[in-house]
């Protein structure tokens, strides 16, 4: 028995990724707290972190390499024969159908983006181009936006919570949800001071809304009808910074125009807002010095997904609530998380690439579309798209209709078990990670951690993946190339970037393997065996050039760091802290460098936001008769988190995922509180325990996300915990632009059950929460 040790890391349950300390005991982590070190959460943490022992162990983890039988099961194979054969397979797809015939889907969740850069690697050195990602399946449509305002994709919002005077939630949950650090600590702080103010927009009164001063139940799907009335009237009283627009925007004038036009009165009521309380809520925004707009799903997901990102961004500029003290600003990257593709389209489905990523609703129709660059071979890697993409019966079909689906994860997934290889990845506190979740300005964070554990037997770390796989296919060099290279990083930075700038000159083939050679090379000198964030080597030379005052300032060295060494300094504070490290420290007037457009200026007027907006119908806001309910299908509660927990023991409540449903709806239903009810959508049926829940407005449902995990019950049969709620949406319910589903916006109905499903359902429930939690120690 080794002594226990508390050790430190992140917590990957949502992309906020906490600092934690862990104690580790005898190769298992049993206790999870905040790392005080940590210089972005100081500590903090909420109710989940402390169930990551349920994720790091349970009886899904895989420990083989997995090959699908012809009769449909799985048999262990070692890792050598599983890499040969499919390295085999991929070789054969290139060949005969290009690369373009194959994409990634995934490569980095809510707190693991290290195997992202392996994967990526190997796929491009491949010729592989497509990338499908979860961000196209939320945020694509704001970066669509921000591409036009910004100059480039890349250019994100951040939100400067500590100093604003008015916090203005969109379509969010920070209590439940986080999105921005520290997230319960800066609500409480926000509700205890009288000169701090809040508003809401959210059709429930949820455990923010209940916090703020000014909440907006709009109608579900109503909120570009709701923006439009608000920005209306800060026209029409000239409420707007006319100095900011002047100085910093252009397209003012267009936008004006278009604003001017919109029927407030109409447009309140399309929203079920009452006039006064719009004429509230902008005096709240006149009366603020300093307003941070906070967004989420609930608008994004939301109809009119790319308009609302609009005009929430009109919503920030036409108040000049950006680049001050307290407000909006961009940030900067250690290495941008998302690329810059303005006007790029993939063929297969004829569909916009925003920001290098295509978007998961169009996943199915990519594979079974009669196209000659169709997808043959899809590479998973950290997502469960059968549990988490629209149309899971399509989604299925898509997935099993592959000549070649690799799935690189650490659990059985629903996903995995419809792949042809499956290969079992060490988890996250078992190898160095990072994620690239690093939004804050106006000092930004970076965190990598080393590992606290030994992989599971069996399993191996992403980098270790993906040099086999790339050695199997003939791509990376062997050690007597990279040997030298080796060398020269245990010399000095310096000699090592000479010798791989001369590598590369003579072996251009081995560009896209960086990563990969950086593992082998510079990952060797790094400490604690991080060396798998060797690839962040290059990020940083590139970062520190970029922002070099910003990153001098971070690094608050005592002496003057000269330009030519400021890259390295920044990569040896990255890789030598384990609890985060800032890697800029901006001055507020910075925000403008960070803008893309040449002339620094802000693109206001987007013709095609403004035709949209032109043409929206007050009408449309009304639910179909067919199917009178509008679900929120994925809400986000205190016990769920994405697909990361299988485990249906870690939850301490809501154990079947309940629909919360009003009151009123339920009794008008005749249907009684807790009583199992099928909800039926044009695409599918789940069957769920309901729960009366008078926060919820009526017509209005929500199904919380993260569940439908498959998982074996105390007897061994695998049961499935809770709604798959993805049965119920459908792929066509999207936007136009982004691709990105309507989630938001389920159109269903309610069935009651027959006494005899009813029972199979319960009795279903308690053979799933009867089963005994593993022990966790
Ligand atoms: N506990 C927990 N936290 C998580 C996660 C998790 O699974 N569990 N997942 C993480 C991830 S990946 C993400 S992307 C974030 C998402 O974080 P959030 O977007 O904050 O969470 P959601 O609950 O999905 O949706 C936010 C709100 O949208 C509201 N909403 C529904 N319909 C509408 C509408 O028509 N208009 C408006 N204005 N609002 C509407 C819902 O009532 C809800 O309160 O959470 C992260 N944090
Ligand atoms: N209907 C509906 N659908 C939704 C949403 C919704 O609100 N409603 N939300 C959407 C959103 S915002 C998101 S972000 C997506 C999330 O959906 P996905 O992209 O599918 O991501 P996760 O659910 O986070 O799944 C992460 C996977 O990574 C695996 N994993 C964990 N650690 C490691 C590791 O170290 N290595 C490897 N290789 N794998 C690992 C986990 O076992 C899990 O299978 O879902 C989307 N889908
Ligand atoms: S806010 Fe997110 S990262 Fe922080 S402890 Fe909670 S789940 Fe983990
Ligand atoms: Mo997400």
């Amino acid at each position: 028995m080794s002594k226990p040790e508390w050790q430190k890391s992140a917590c990957n349950i949502c992309y906020i990724n906490c600092g934690v300390e862990m104690l580790v005991e005898d190769g298992r982590i049993t206790k999870v707290r905040g790392d005080r070190e940590n210089p972005k959460s100081q500590g903090y943490i909420c109710n989940k972190a402390a169930r990551i022992p349920y994720y790091a162990r349970h009886k899904d983890r895989l420990t083989s390499p997995l090959r699908r039988r012809a009769d449909g099961g799985f048999e262990e194979i070692d890792w050598d024969t599983a890499i040969g054969e499919i390295a085999v397979r991929l070789r054969d797809i290139v060949q005969q159908h290009g690369g373009k015939s194959i994409a990634l889907y995934g490569g980095g969740g809510q707190g693991n983006h290290a195997g992202g850069a392996y994967a990526n690697a190997v796929l491009r050195a491949l010729g592989v181009r497509s990338v499908f990602n979860a961000l196209s399946q939320e945020k694509t449509g704001d970066f669509w936006v921000n591409g036009h305002m910004f100059g480039s994709q890349t250019c994100h919002t951040a939100e400067d919570i500590h100093h604003c005077d008015l916090l203005f939630v969109i379509g969010a949950n920070p209590w439940i949800a986080h999105g921005f650090a520290n997230a319960r600590d800066h609500l409480n702080q926000i509700r205890k001071d009288p000169t701090r103010k809040m508003i809401v927009i959210d059709p429930r009164r949820t455990e923010t809304a209940e916090m703020a001063d000014l909440h907006l139940p709009v109608r579900p799907g109503a909120d570009a009808f709701l923006l439009g009335a608000i920005l209306a009237t800060l026209v029409r009283r000239d409420a707007v910074d006319h100095d900011f627009l002047e100085r910093h925007t252009t397209g003012f004038a267009e936008v004006k125009a278009a604003l001017a036009r919109i029927p407030v009165a109409e447009w309140a009521a399309a929203a079920d807002i009452p006039p006064d309380e719009i004429e509230r809520c902008v005096d709240m925004i006149v009366a603020a010095k300093a307003m941070t707009v906070r967004v989420e799903l609930g608008i994004q997901q939301g109809v009119n997904s790319t308009l609302n990102s609009y005009l929430e961004k009109l919503l920030i500029m036409l108040t000049g609530s950006f680049g001050r003290k307290g407000t909006n600003q961009l940030h900067s990257w250690l290495q941008p998380l998302w690329g810059n593709s303005p006007n790029q389209r993939y063929a297969p489905t004829d569909t916009e690439i925003i920001a290098g990523l295509l978007p998961p609703n169009l996943l199915p129709q990519a594979i079974l579309n009669d196209h000659p660059e169709r997808l043959r071979g899809l590479w998973i890697d950290s997502s469960n798209p059968a549990n988490t993409v629209a149309n899971t019966a399509e989604v299925e079909k898509a997935l099993s209709a592959l000549d070649l689906c690799v799935v690189v994860d650490v659990a059985l997934t629903e996903t995995a078990r419809l792949a042809h290889y499956v290969l079992p990845a060490a988890s996250q506190y078992e190898k160095t990670e990072f994620t690239l979740f690093n939004f804050e300005f106006p000092t930004n964070y970076f965190h990598v951690r080393a590992a606290v554990a030994p992989p599971l037997a069996g399993t191996l770390p992403e980098p270790e993946i993906y040099s086999r796989l790339a050695r199997a296919l003939g791509l990376l060099p062997g050690d007597n190339v990279l040997g030298s290279l080796r060398d020269a990083a245990f010399q000095s930075r310096t000699e090592f970037a000479t010798a791989l700038r001369a590598f590369i000159g003579a072996n251009p083939q081995a560009a896209p393997l960086g990563a990969l050679i950086l593992y082998h090379t510079l990952g060797a000198t790094l400490p604690d065996g991080t060396a798998a964030a060797a690839p962040l080597w290059q990020a940083a030379q590139t970062c520190a050039k970029r922002d070099p005052d910003a990153v001098r300032r971070a690094l608050g060295a005592d002496r003057p760091i000269p330009d030519r060494e400021l890259g390295d300094a920044l990569f040896d504070a990255i890789a030598g802290t384990r609890s985060g490290v800032a890697i800029t420290t901006h001055s507020y007037e910075d925000v403008w460098s960070l803008v893309a457009h040449p002339d620094r200026k802000i693109r206001l007027a987007i013709p095609a936001m403004l035709d949209w907006l032109g043409g929206l119908d007050p009408a449309a806001a009304a639910a179909p008769k067919d199917y009178p309910f509008v679900l929120a299908a994925g809400q986000r509660r205190m016990f769920n988190a994405n697909q990361i927990f299988r485990d249906p023991a870690w939850r301490r409540d809501d154990p079947d995922g309940a629909l919360l449903v009003n009151a009123r709806d339920l009794e008008a239903l005749g249907a009684g509180d807790g009583e199992w009810i099928a909800v039926r959508s044009p695409a599918g049926r789940v069957v769920v325990r309901c729960k009366a829940d008078d926060s919820m407005r009526q017509g209005q449902l929500a199904l919380p996300h993260g569940y439908g995990q498959s998982y074996p019950a105390g007897d061994g049969e695998r049961l499935t915990n809770g709604p798959r709620i993805n049965a119920l949406t459908d792929s066509l319910n999207r936007d136009p632009i982004a691709g990105t589903p309507y989630h938001k916006h389920v159109a269903v109905r309610l069935e009651r059950l027959t006494a005899t499903e009813a029972a199979a359902a319960e009795a279903r429930s308690r053979r799933i929460h009867g089963a005994q939690p593993e022990a966790r120690s």
